[in-house]
């Protein structure tokens, strides 16, 4: 067998487990309550806050906007990592360009139609590290996953990809989400283990 240099069989994963992770195959599904009945007729994401043109878009608004297919690996804090999960959506970098950020804005808050809440840093949500997807392995995003729209931001806790989204405001300063006000940790790196907020 001649085994050229430079070139690994494609079996080879290419991924890591965080650590204290461990690789399912499965989706489990995490709510922290119901899984809001959503009819995209009524659907509507409102981006406002520390912006220029603050704005609420329908679905058909929302899916005329340019979408890309990103295949990312997931992690949950509850320790499994799932690998090569594919999604369509749009990434937040349109969003924002859509809106025009305000220089002071370096936070958001993303909310949804069950009442949850996250925080993130506005870096952590530009240079398309982060998504509002609505299709999973390319068929419309199973509600009880968020459906019909979530965010996604793979490389934080998947605590931070907001199911069910229909809104981001941007602010100045950081603010808690619902996890976050109870105990799970600001930022939320899986590569640190930031999983509770006494974890550094
Ligand atoms: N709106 C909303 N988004 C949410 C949640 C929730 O309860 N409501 N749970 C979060 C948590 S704790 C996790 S781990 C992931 C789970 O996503 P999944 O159910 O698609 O696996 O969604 C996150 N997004
Ligand atoms: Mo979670």
């Amino acid at each position: 067998m001649i085994i050229n240099k430079g070139f690994s069989p494609k079996h080879t994963s290419e991924h890591s487990l965080p650590p204290g992770q461990y690789e399912t195959h499965d989706f489990p599904v995490l709510s922290k309550g119901y899984t809001p009945k959503i009819d995209t007729n009524n659907w509507k994401i409102r981006i406002h806050g520390l912006v220029s043109n603050p704005i609420v878009l329908s679905w058909n608004e929302f899916n005329a906007l340019p979408s890309s297919e990103i295949t990312t690996d997931i992690h949950c804090v509850t320790k499994w990592s799932k690998f090569n999960t594919v999604w369509k959506g749009v990434s937040l970098d349109t969003l924002v360009e859509l809106v025009g950020l305000q220089g002071r804005a370096t936070h958001v808050l993303a909310f949804t139609y069950d009442d949850y809440s996250t925080n993130l840093p506005v870096a952590d949500i530009l240079l398309n590290k982060a998504y509002i997807v609505t299709e999973f392995d390319q068929k419309p995003l199973a509600s009880e996953h968020g459906g019909p729209a979530r965010l996604l931001v793979p490389h934080l806790y998947l605590w931070k990809s907001a199911k069910w989204i229909n809104e981001l405001k941007f602010i100045d300063h950081e603010e808690l989400g619902f996890w976050e006000l109870r105990g799970y940790h600001r930022y939320g790196d899986p590569w640190k283990q930031q999983r509770y907020d006494s974890d550094e």
